[in-house]
């Protein structure tokens, strides 16, 4: 999708339920769905430990890049549609759950309201993102670095890369 109006926004897929490959796939397939919304790149599928809250399991992770004619607002309801469709339960911050998308970045541009930060405020302080962004797009530019920049301040141990490439989210035989 290419055109007027049309940015690049990047998603950090998460979760540690259930069959959380098979969440984040079903969430890429509808995002990939949506008229406004085409998933350009997705990184690797990484199994990562869990941070914040750390008594619970390992998390699986990625990032996906998107283009949208959706303001960041949309993209997030849409993004939070899909989390509810697919049973996510919110209970405890960062605790585990089914699936988390958040808004990582959207074009080069800022948000700040309520419930709705982008670029998202932690996402440099957090292995989990940062490498899977720096896989797909190394020089993204979140505030004064690239992604690649990020990657040496942060603690990568614990992180396993397992579907190498991005074709994991696609249904079989599509
Ligand atoms: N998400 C959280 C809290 N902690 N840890 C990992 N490894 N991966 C996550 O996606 C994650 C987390 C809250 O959104
Ligand atoms: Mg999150
Ligand atoms: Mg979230």
């Amino acid at each position: 999708m290419t055109g007027e109006g049309i940015e690049r926004a990047f998603l950090g897929l998460g979760g540690n339920l259930g069959d959380p490959a098979a969440a984040m796939a079903a969430a890429l397939r509808a995002l990939d769905a949506h008229p406004a919304v085409s998933v350009a790149a997705v990184s690797s599928l990484y199994r990562t430990p869990p941070w914040g809250a750390t008594d619970q399991p390992d998390f699986l992770n990625a990032v996906a890049a998107v283009d949208t004619a959706l303001p960041a607002r949309q993209l997030l309801d849409l993004c939070l549609d899909i989390e509810k469709g697919l049973k996510r339960v919110r209970a405890v911050r960062w605790g585990p759950r089914v699936i988390d998308i958040d808004i990582l970045l959207h074009g080069g541009g800022a948000v700040d309201e309520a419930g709705l930060q982008v670029p998202h405020p932690r996402m440099t302080e957090r292995a989990f993102v940062m490498v899977p962004l720096a896989e797909i797009a190394p020089r993204a530019l979140i505030g004064d670095k690239t992604a690649a920049e990020w990657l040496p301040s942060l603690d990568s141990s614990g992180i396993v890369r397992l579907a190498g490439g991005g074709a994991w989210w696609r249904a079989e035989g599509a």
